[in-house]
């Protein structure tokens, strides 16, 4: 589950154009959403049915949407990084103009493909944006355990150009993927974004008892001052933008929008037997 990094996905993606590329993980509902992918389709192959993004062959670590840019989510840590490289590579030499991201968490920081990735990323100045999303746990380990040094030094070290933004903020990472995004399709090369943020939930849907790794009071605390929806609604109200009615009519529509997605998708049929060999293997 996404939720509590909503901002993420979202203020990244609107800085993309639809035709731009992005790579996901295994958290990577979110992303697919904000990428412009229809919640019918997407529920669907949540629960392997055959209207799905991948026929139901893909379930729910693994949804790819070509037509809006998305390379696929994928369950490997650190997986999709080489992906999303040379989709960039695939972007250069054939001169679309179009941009790559790669979302990962800050568990594949412990990855070697990433630093190979760094390297030629750099070298060939690709237009590709590495957008680690720092939840603070790698799965049930406080990142500080697993990860030494700074962060963003790591891309710095390869001369990639790197920030950090506050991950609950989605105007702040909106306009810092802009920024990059921009910079990328200039072709002045990669760019590595490091987004604080937090995961309200599990780690999975079964990790309810959470207390073994971290603490009510810090969730709570989390809940209470950051919440990327929350604080975002209290802008536009302090700015006018919006009311409480009308925010509270943009909930209800987008509550509709759920409800028929998830009917739609368990009502569907799922693939017929001889369809299990097809599309995955050649
Ligand atoms: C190569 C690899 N090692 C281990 C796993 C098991 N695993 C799945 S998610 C996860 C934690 C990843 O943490 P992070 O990248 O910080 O992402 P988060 O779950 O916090 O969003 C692990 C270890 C895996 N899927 N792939």
């Amino acid at each position: 589950m996404y939720i509590g990094e909503e901002a993420i996905a979202v203020g990244v993606c609107e800085a993309l154009r639809r035709e731009d590329y992005i790579t996901s993980t295994h958290r990577g509902h979110g992303h697919c959403l904000a990428k412009g992918a229809s919640p019918k389709l997407m529920f669907a192959e949540l629960l392997g049915k055959e209207a799905g993004y991948c026929r139901g062959k893909g379930g729910s670590m693994h949804i790819a949407d070509p037509a809006t840019g998305n390379l696929g989510a994928n369950a490997i840590v650190g997986g999709s990084v080489g992906i999303a490289t040379g989709a960039a590579l695939s972007a250069k030499t054939l001169k679309t103009g179009q941009v790559a991201v790669c979302f990962f968490g800050e568990g594949a920081l412990g990855q070697g493909v990433l630093y190979e990735c760094f390297n030629l990323a750099q070298l060939w100045k690709l237009p590709v944006m590495y957008v680690c999303e720092n939840n603070m746990y790698n799965e049930y380990t406080h990142f500080s355990e697993t990860t030494a040094g700074d962060i963003p030094s790591r891309a710095a070290a390869f001369g990639i150009k790197a920030d950090t933004v506050d991950g609950q903020d989605v105007r702040a990472v909106f306009a810092a993927a802009a920024t990059l995004a921009d910079r990328a399709r200039r072709g002045d090369g990669p760019a590595f974004l490091l987004c604080e943020t937090y995961r309200y939930r599990g780690h999975h849907v079964g990790d309810i008892n959470r207390e073994y790794y971290r603490s009510k009071k810090e969730e709570q605390q989390w809940l209470a001052e950051n919440d990327p929806i929350r604080n975002f609604s209290a802008w536009l109200k302090a700015q006018k933008l919006a009311d409480a009615a009308s925010l509270s009519t943009i909930d209800a529509e987008l509550k509709v929008e759920m409800d028929e997605a998830m009917k739609f998708a368990i009502a569907a049929p799922y693939p017929s037997t001889d369809q299990v060999d097809q599309d995955v293997y050649a």
